[in-house]
């Protein structure tokens, strides 16, 4: 039994220029684990809290430093000397020290940095690949070991760009019949006919924060045209061999009770804004369609379910922020197929499981993202097949923290079939 010997934190910067935590936990048998935190920029109102110092002088107010001696005062000597396999306990002891329910008081930054570097350790002290220890705490039930399908991110609009387009994310989906190495071939081959698309027609090549384009975009429908004359140049079937998607990411445009989009000249009611997406629907046949509503439009969220989840999926992200109560509110008002799980949104690895589990009970499909201010770190790649989930979404095929992951998937992929 290997037990938690040291841990050490320090201050680093995310993809974004703004600081985060890499924490390393050291165990007695000398293995570890380090794991760094990503931040998001379209946060939800019922995401767990980050901690940052507010301090002018040191990045801005986004140092945190006050996160990381809460580990080294109030986490460390709790945490010293536990076993590193009983992540329940290590995670729940840390839930009781911070005592809120944003986990506000230590910070969701401090926890899970120390939640993830302990899952890691452990994993090397067993002597297994993070996936696959991980799923010593996954009800194995109906779930097999495989790369989930991708989601590639390849336009960038909303707060992930530069007011380009009111819808955030423009999403290319391969067919889950194809394997991950198929599927990544294919977003590249797509993202770089999106390039030639866009120069054809002036418009910049210049990238949003999670790599995909960001052209200024008279409406947010040009976007999904562009998208589907970039597939339409490529050899790859629409509709068949790959599929579009939307991260709408809604709240980012939802004022006074109204949706703001630049295709209508009148802001909508959430009924029009429906309207608007069974159009779109009717002619770019979408697979996915994340956040279409505000996060607290329950009414809206239940009749777009109604609408269009038999042909689309229906995506909670900000609606239900990887949060037990909001998961369990989603489903009772019906209005999800899907659910986004993002560990950084709950704090810790155990209530991120849990998460998936009550998810995959009331049969959503689990998919498991990444935050547009990303680290290098991997940990969600292996979460994701540890989970078994349906698909994983970490942006373009480009840049180093979003091509961490996706690499981290192809090393995956080979090991599984040794399994
Ligand atoms: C989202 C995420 C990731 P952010 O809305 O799904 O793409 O964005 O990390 O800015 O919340
Ligand atoms: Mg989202």
């Amino acid at each position: 039994m290997a037990k938690i010997k040291q841990i050490v934190a320090r201050e680093i910067l995310n993809s974004k220029g703004v600081p985060t935590i890499e924490t390393t936990v050291i165990l007695s048998d000398g293995k570890a684990g380090t794991a760094s935190i990503p931040s998001g920029t379209s946060v939800g109102n019922y995401e767990a809290s980050e901690l940052r110092d507010g301090d002018d002088k040191h990045f801005l107010g986004n140092g945190v430093l006050k996160a990381i001696s809460n580990i080294e005062t109030i986490i460390s000597p709790s945490i010293l000397g536990m076993d590193a396999t009983k992540q329940h306990e290590i995670d729940k002891k840390m839930i009781e020290l911070d005592g809120t329910l944003n986990k506000g008081r230590v910070g969701a930054n401090a926890i899970l940095s120390v939640s993830v570097a302990v899952a890691k350790a452990a994993a090397k002290s067993a002597l297994l690949p993070t996936f696959l220890y991980l799923r010593e705490f996954v009800n194995k039930e109906n779930t097999t070991v495989k790369v989930p399908t991708p989601i590639f991110n390849i336009l960038n609009g909303g707060k992930h760009a530069d007011d380009n387009a009111d819808f955030q994310e423009y999403m290319v989906i391969p067919a889950s019949s194809k394997t991950f190495s198929e599927s990544l071939n294919m977003s590249v081959v797509l993202y770089d006919s999106l390039r030639k698309v866009l120069a054809e027609n002036n418009l910049t090549t210049l990238v949003g924060d999670e790599g995909g384009f960001a052209p200024k975009l008279q409406t947010n429908k040009d976007g999904l045209d562009l998208l589907k004359r970039s597939i339409e140049t490529t050899s790859f079937r629409y509709a068949f061999d790959v599929f579009l998607g939307l991260d709408v990411s809604a709240t980012g445009f939802f004022q006074e009770g109204k949706y703001h989009i630049r295709d209508k000249a009148m802001p909508l009611s959430s009924e029009a804004l429906i309207e608007f997406y069974e159009e779109l629907n009717k002619e770019f046949h979408l697979l996915y369609l994340e956040d279409p509503l505000a996060e607290d439009d329950w009414n809206g969220w239940a009749k777009i379910y109604t609408a269009i989840s038999q042909q689309t999926l229906i995506v909670g992200d900000d609606l239900t922020a990887t949060n037990p109560y909001r998961l369990q509110m989603a489903l009772d008002k019906k209005t999800i197929t899907g659910i986004i799980i993002k560990p950084n949104q709950i704090g810790t690895v155990i209530e991120a499981l849990a998460v998936v589990e009550v998810a995959r009970q009331a049969g959503l499909k689990i998919v498991v993202s990444h935050r547009s201010g990303e680290t290098n770190d991997d940990f969600i790649a292996d979460f994701a097949v540890a989970v078994s989930a349906d698909y994983v979404k970490f942006g373009a095929p480009v840049r180093g923290e979003r091509v961490a992951k996706y690499n981290r998937l192809l090393e995956i992929e080979i090991d599984i079939k040794s399994l």
